[in-house]
C-alpha cells in the first residue's frame, strides 16, 4: 500500500506524521471518508466541498488547489491499483510547538490513505440494526459546530463508548435540547406516512453527502415528500421505519430501538427502495479514476 504524504508516496510503515503535529496534539484538523465503487469515485467534488469548508471555518490553509488535490486522490487510487476503495483525506494543522496557538504551525500536512473497505455484513442490510440513544450530547454549534468534520471526534467517540456497552453497532444522540441529531458517523432518517424526515444541519448534524443523495433521490427519482424537521426519540419509536446513512454504512434500516421494535420490526419498503437505487446510483456515478 502507498500512502500520499505532503507530495510524495511512501510505503505504509515509512508513512509518518511528527509528534508535534497539532493534528495529534490538539486534533486540530479536518477529514473527508470518500468512496470508489466500479472504478469511480463518488460524489469527489462534493466531499471536496466540503472539506474546504470545513477547513475555511477553522482558517486551515490546504495547499493544494481544489483541482489539484482531486488529482492527487486519483492519482492514490492509481498508483494502489484500486477500483473500489476507501478513501481517508486528512488535512492537518501540521508541526507547531506545546502550545496551542496554530500560528506556531506554518504548513500543514495533507495526507491520503487508499484502502479496500470492509463492509457491514450484508445480513444486517436484510434484517436492520438494533440502536441505542445514548446520554452523550451532540456537541452544541456554539461551541464547535457540528458541520466541520472536524479531527476533534471525541464527542462522537464518548457516545460510541455508550453504544458499544450497550452492544449496539451505532448510537442515536440528541442535541442539547433533546431532539433528535445524528449518529456517531451516520446520518438519520424516519419515515412516517408516506414521506421522509431528517434532521436539519443547524440541529446538530453534518451536513453528510450520503444524507443529500438520499434527499435527492427521494425528491426527484421516487417522488417521496421529504422534509428537514427537528423530531423528538417518540417519533423515532412511532415511525413506520428508520433508517441511517453515511459513506461506510450507505443506506442502512434500523429495526429496533431502545429495545423497542420499529415499524413492523423489519426493514420497510421507502428503506428497501432507497437502498437499491442508492446502489445503482453509486455504481453508475462518479469521477472516472482510470
Ligand atoms: N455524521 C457524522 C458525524 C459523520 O462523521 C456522517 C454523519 C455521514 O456523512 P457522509 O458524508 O459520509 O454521508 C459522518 C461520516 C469512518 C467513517 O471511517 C466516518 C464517516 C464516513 C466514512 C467513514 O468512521 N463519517
Amino acid at each position: 500500500m502507498k500512502i500520499y504524504l505532503n507530495g510524495k508516496f511512501y510505503a505504509k510503515d515509512q508513512a509518518k506524521i511528527s509528534v508535534f503535529d497539532h493534528g495529534l496534539l490538539y486534533g486540530d484538523g479536518v477529514f473527508e471518508g470518500i468512496r470508489a465503487y466500479n472504478g469511480k469515485v463518488f460524489k469527489l467534488k462534493e466531499h471536496l466541498k466540503r472539506l474546504y469548508h470545513s477547513a475555511r471555518a477553522i482558517t486551515l490553509n490546504i495547499p493544494l488547489k481544489i483541482d489539484e488535490l482531486e488529482k492527487t486522490i486519483l492519482e492514490t487510487l492509481k498508483i494502489n491499483g484500486l477500483k473500489d476503495a476507501y478513501i481517508r483525506l486528512v488535512i492537518t494543522r501540521g508541526e507547531g510547538d506545546l502550545g496551542l496557538d496554530p500560528r506556531k504551525c506554518p504548513k500543514s500536512s495533507v495526507l491520503i490513505i487508499a484502502d479496500k473497505i470492509t463492509l457491514y455484513p450484508e445480513k444486517l442490510y436484510k434484517k436492520g440494526l438494533d440502536l441505542v440513544t445514548v446520554a452523550t450530547k451532540r456537541n452544541i454549534s456554539e461551541a464547535l459546530n457540528p458541520c466541520i468534520k472536524s479531527l476533534n471526534y471525541l464527542n462522537n467517540i464518548m457516545a460510541k463508548i455508550e453504544a458499544n456497552r450497550a452492544n449496539a453497532p451505532e448510537a442515536i444522540m440528541l442535541n442539547k435540547d433533546g431532539y433528535v441529531a445524528e449518529c456517531t458517523g451516520d446520518n438519520i432518517f424516519i419515515v412516517m406516512n408516506q414521506s421522509l424526515i431528517t434532521p436539519p444541519c443547524w440541529a446538530g448534524a453534518l451536513d453528510g453527502i450520503t444524507r443529500a443523495t438520499v434527499i435527492e433521490l427521494a425528491k426527484n427519482k421516487l417522488k417521496i415528500p421529504t422534509k428537514e424537521e427537528l423530531f423528538t426519540p417518540y417519533n423515532i419509536y412511532t415511525a413506520d421505519e428508520v433508517f441511517l446513512t453515511g459513506t461506510a454504512a450507505e443506506v442502512i434500516p434500523v429495526t429496533k430501538v431502545d429495545n423497542r421494535i420499529i415499524g413492523e420490526g423489519h426493514p420497510g419498503k421507502i428503506t428497501q427502495k432507497l437502498i437499491q437505487e442508492f446502489k445503482i446510483l453509486t455504481h453508475n456515478s462518479g469521477t472516472p479514476i482510470y
